[in-house]
């Protein structure tokens, strides 16, 4: 039977279960990443598996989220990350050389491998034909220590792209487009497969934008072939070695169609605060700016940085603007100073920032009160730039670069962008990986570990009742940015959930976690896709440690819900919306028996308060049960 790319790619490396649509399997991981602000997580974990060295045959562990160093916090962190990486066979990657999925891209993706990392952005290597997906720093310290890792099989959605992108139109556009159709929870549970004859007309690098921000949809990842262009792109590494031709086979059946005429979009443009929430750039042309931001690892390649210093160059940045500009990597950066664009950038009048993930994740540059910030970005999340009052816009490069010039919201056009058409790749990156360690160079080497690195919190093991009251109801989308915020000020303390968990869901109630405490614990009752967004299993360990037993939401995000899991909470979803209308903060909730919902996939539910009883699912293969019965992974591998 014809196939996808999706299932050649899972078959190549099934090790148990069925290639059929929500079943579970399990699949043997080649690669794995993890990034400073996951990563000390994940190691500490790792640790407590207790192996010597990493089974996979490439794991790379990247500084490149937090490397401000305000306080010696973070500095220790990286420290402890790259000792215990080298010690485990693991490569590092350090500060300044680049943002983990560009780096990741340009040095070791490979068309055919399977990839997890500890970021919800790792299907960036779906550009390059790689079966790449996000997941918590558990389950990526696990394929670490197995080389396996746990999912459950996918739908596949067709992508089917036409035509030719006009010049003043990108791959960020293309995801926007996707966006606009499919919405930020269209994806969960499917990979989305692109095909076409439009995917030609892409380089790599652009391909990597729209898997990259595919994240957003809340699909477990989103691949294209393996073709010409992902050849000319590995020869241009030095890396034709890693090169293998691979596509679905002819007359592939798919779950779902859509189909993108790639010459009818138009520039577009995410209002606040959902990456779905897509109109067209001139619809909205004349807004007023106050910030421009280029950059983050789903706009920062070469590529993109020469179309921007193209279109900034010998022009002045507004004065009522602030444009900052990072680039995805220090290769970038440094073939951007070869070829005298960088200098056309600086001219302008833009601040250049480190090759880091800088304002995507608020470190740094957050905005004014009121501002409004367009940025190149994958996310406009609420508060996520660090000032609530913010409106964020998610704009393609071109639009950012016109757009800062002009000092407000505008079109690029096609002639602005005529000349855009002669960038293209190089035929050979500068390469220089002086900045990645070598496990083989570093023998014997100490674990070193700082202060701030706090003990995680474990889950307790099922038994009787679980009676305690709903701390908190939220809407719908609730992001793990709301659940557990990122910024300047908490990122140093990824290390350290006790303090971390005073700032759990604070974006939507700031009592959240002094009342969760105060009542010895809590459920929290969420809205559609509780949880979308990052990988981050801070945002379950939080509410753990504040004595969180379980989350009733009406559907969950993917990576969330497993970092539940793993965590011992029960993600239980109501059976019926009107349950959800029924609940009020406040209501006391018994959980009756859960040893028998974990087992039946059915919980009843007795609300004390107000008097009535309702049910929620719980549906879960054998391993989640038994890691919900033992109160978590780690209690559960102890076992
Ligand atoms: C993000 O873009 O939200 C992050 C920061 O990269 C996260 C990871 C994290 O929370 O550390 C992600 O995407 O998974
Ligand atoms: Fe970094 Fe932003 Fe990419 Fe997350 S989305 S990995 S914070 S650049």
């Amino acid at each position: 039977m014809p196939q996808t790319l999706t299932y050649k790619l899972l078959k190549d490396h099934l090790i148990s279960g069925e290639l059929v649509s929500g079943a579970p399997i399990s699949v043997k991981i080649d690669q794995t990443l993890t990034q400073d602000s996951t990563g000390t997580m994940c190691y500490l974990q790792l640790e407590a598996l207790g192996v010597d060295k990493v089974k996979t045959e490439r794991s790379v562990a990247y500084i490149d989220h937090n490397i401000l160093q305000s306080g010696f916090e973070n500095a220790d962190d990286h420290a402890y990350i790259q000792s215990v990486a080298l010690k485990h066979g693991v490569f590092v990657s350090k500060p300044g050389n680049g943002i983990c999925h560009q780096v990741h891209l340009e040095r070791f993706g490979a068309p055919g491998k399977t990839l997890v990392g500890s970021d919800s952005h790792t299907p960036t290597g779906g550009g390059i034909g790689m079966f790449a997906l996000g997941a918590g720093g558990l389950d990526v310290a696990l394929a670490m220590a197995t080389g396996k890792l746990d999912l459950t099989c996918p739908a596949v959605v067709n992508v089917v792209l036409k035509g030719k992108l006009r010049p003043n139109v990108t791959a960020k556009d293309v995801i926007l487009e996707v966006l606009r159709l499919l919405s930020v929870k269209g994806g969960v549970g499917k990979v989305m497969e692109y095909t076409g004859d439009g995917v030609a007309t892409l380089s790599v690098p652009e391909r990597a934008t729209i898997t990259n921000m595919g994240a957003e949809l809340g699909a477990t990842t989103s691949v294209f072939p393996s073709d010409e262009r992902t050849r000319e792109f590995l020869i241009a590494q030095g890396r034709a070695d890693a090169y293998i031709p691979l596509s679905a086979d002819a007359g592939a059946e798919y779950n779902e169609r859509v189909e993108i005429d790639l010459s009818k979009l138009r520039p577009l443009i995410a209002k606040p605060h959902m990456p779905d929430n897509v109109d067209t750039v001139k619809k909205l042309a004349g807004l007023k700016i106050d910030q421009v931001c280029i950059g983050s690892c789903t706009d920062s390649s070469l590529l993109t940085m020469l179309k921007v210093a193209a279109l900034l160059k010998g022009k002045r940045v507004h004065p009522n603007v602030s444009l900052t500009v990072n680039p995805g990597s220090r290769q970038v950066l440094t073939m951007l100073a070869d070829r005298g664009a960088l200098k056309d950038i600086l001219d302008s009048g833009a601040r250049v920032l480190e090759c880091a993930c800088g304002p995507c994740i608020g470190m740094g540059q957050s905005p004014k009160t009121d501002a409004v910030s367009l940025r190149t970005f994958n996310r406009n999340f609420y508060a996520r730039s660090g000032t609530k009052s913010a409106s964020v816009y998610l704009v393609s490069p071109l639009t950012a670069a016109v757009s800062a010039i002009a000092g407000v919201l505008a079109e690029p056009t096609e002639a602005d962008c005529k000349a855009l058409a002669g960038i293209t790749l190089p035929e050979r990156f500068d390469i220089n990986d002086n900045l990645i360690l070598d496990p083989s160079d570093f023998k014997g080497i100490a674990v070193e570990r700082g202060p701030n690195i706090k003990p995680f919190p474990i889950g307790k093991a099922l038994d009787g009742d679980i009676v305690l009251p709903v701390t908190i109801k939220t809407g719908d989308n609730i992001t793990t940015d709301d659940i557990m915020p990122s910024n300047a000020k908490l990122l140093p303390y990824r290390s350290n959930i006790p303090y971390l968990a005073e700032f759990c869901l604070s974006t939507v109630d700031a009592e959240f976690a002094k009342r969760t405490r105060a009542a010895g614990g809590g459920i929290i009752v969420g809205g559609e896709n509780y949880g979308q967004g990052s990988s981050r299993e801070h945002a379950a360990l939080a509410p753990l440690e504040l004595g969180v037993r379980a989350v009733i939401a009406k559907s969950f995000a993917r990576m969330h819900r497993d970092n539940l899991i793993n965590s011992g909470i029960l993600p239980l979803v109501f059976g019926s919306g009107a349950d959800y209308e029924k609940l009020n903060a406040g209501d006391v909730l018994d959980i009756v028996d859960p040893i028998s919902a974990v087992d039946s996939g059915v919980a009843t539910i007795k609300n004390e308060t107000q008097g009535f009883t309702f049910t929620a699912e719980l549906p879960l293969n054998a391993r989640q049960k038994a890691i919900l019965l033992a109160g978590g992974t780690i209690n559960s591998l102890r076992k």
